[in-house]
């Protein structure tokens, strides 16, 4: 096995380059859990003999652990720097103007951090990272099976991530300054507290949160912090089958149309009421729906939008697609771009996404 993979097992010894040099005004903040993710292709049998889903994100049990070694050991393993939130802050950043994104996630002392660190250097995405002395950064197996992806996490480091880091002076101040917030819902399981600072926040201040529902088990396990912190929340962004697990969790299970789901969740009761909010769910190749509650007239708005469709053949994997599409669409918030555009930029950057190898963009870099 080469001496790199061999310290992933064992992962000591880092070279700690996640050291940024912060810049203090960052437009938009992002908050989640940074891991690598070790990317191999699989088949359904592999997926049946330790239980998983073909298109999936699950937190690990003991009985996963083995598929940690048994990817590295794979001759086709790939290693991506991963993590929801920090995929769509190194997309956003793809778009944006350079050191326009701060990303918080906390990681160990190792090589796992150093290629994260890397990749987010290449696309000039800054961290501030809390880095904890004696525990691993996380890592996520990303099960590639055909067009569906089952992914595996091990949080490890990023389970640690504490509120009293954002609060730190430096770290404070480049929050204040922010005008966006986006926040991986896969945080909800590490620390609502510190989702609920960063909410209210900007809710006090009229700035921007956007939340991601992350996965099925989001609103269907974490369901009273996700309630919380949707009092915060301004934009929501899921795919259909987050859409059906809210439903089911929240005593709209025979609610099978999207549109409904989003109105339910857009006229939620929210703390800042000079925005409005609005839902995003996108549904795969199919048109995304967008539901904005508005709040004067009591109306709804829907919106529907089609996809910017790939040829099958040109897909590499589908790995992060989700978290290239909310990259794409937030950037083009801070951009100053309306909900439509928005949403068109964030097609725009999946379709690249699912051309490159995991949760990546290509370079050259392409412009929309
Ligand atoms: C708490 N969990 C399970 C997770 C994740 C996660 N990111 C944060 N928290 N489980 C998988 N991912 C990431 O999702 C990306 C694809 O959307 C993977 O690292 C992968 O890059």
């Amino acid at each position: 096995m080469p001496p790199l993979f061999t310290s992933l097992i064992n992962p000591r010894n880092t070279r700690l380059f996640h050291t940024t040099t912060l810049k203090m005004t960052y437009q938009l903040i992002a908050l989640g859990n940074p891991l690598l993710d070790i990317q191999f292709n699989v088949d359904k049998a592999y997926l049946d003999k330790y239980d998983l889903k073909e298109n999936d994100a699950i937190l690990v049990e003991e009985k996963h652990m083995p598929i940690f070694g048994e990817g590295l050991a794979n001759p086709n393993v790939k290693l991506v720097a991963g993590g929801a939130a920090q995929n769509s802050a190194r997309g956003a950043q793809y778009i944006l103007p350079p050191k326009s994104v701060l990303y918080f996630g906390a990681v160990g002392k190792d090589v796992y951090a150093d290629k994260l660190t890397e990749a987010n250097n290449k696309y000039g995405l800054d961290t501030a990272y809390q880095v904890l002395d004696d525990v691993p950064t996380g890592k996520c197996a990303a099960l590639i099976n055909g067009n569906n992806r089952s992914l595996a996490t091990d949080l490890s480091a990023c389970n640690h991530f504490k509120p009293a880091h954002l609060q730190k002076p430096e770290n404070w101040a480049s929050i204040e300054k922010a005008s966006y917030f986006y926040i991986g819902g896969f945080h909800l399981t590490v620390s609502p507290e510190a989702i609920e600072l960063l909410g209210k926040h900007a809710a006090k201040e009229n700035k921007t949160f956007v939340v991601n529902f992350s996965a099925p088990f989001i609103p269907e396990f974490f369901k009273a912090p996700l309630d919380n912190t949707l009092k915060y929340t301004d934009i929501v962004i899921a795919n259909e089958s987050e859409a059906a697990a809210y439903a089911k969790s929240h005593g709209l299970e025979n609610t099978t149309d999207v549109v409904e789901i989003a109105k339910a969740i857009a006229a939620l009761p929210k703390v800042n009421t000079k925005k409005d909010r609005t839902v995003i769910f996108t549904q795969g190749t199919e048109e995304t729906v967008a539901v904005t509650y508005v709040q004067a007239t009591k109306e709804y708005k829907v919106q529907k939008f089609p996809v910017h469709v790939l040829d099958s053949k040109l897909i590499e994997d589908t790995n992060g697609a989700g978290d290239a599409f909310a990259g794409g669409f937030i950037a083009g918030l801070v951009q100053g771009k309306d909900l439509a555009g928005s949403i068109d930029q964030g097609q725009w950057l999946a379709k690249l996404s699912i051309q490159e190898v995991g949760p990546s963009f290509p370079f050259p870099k392409q412009t929309y």
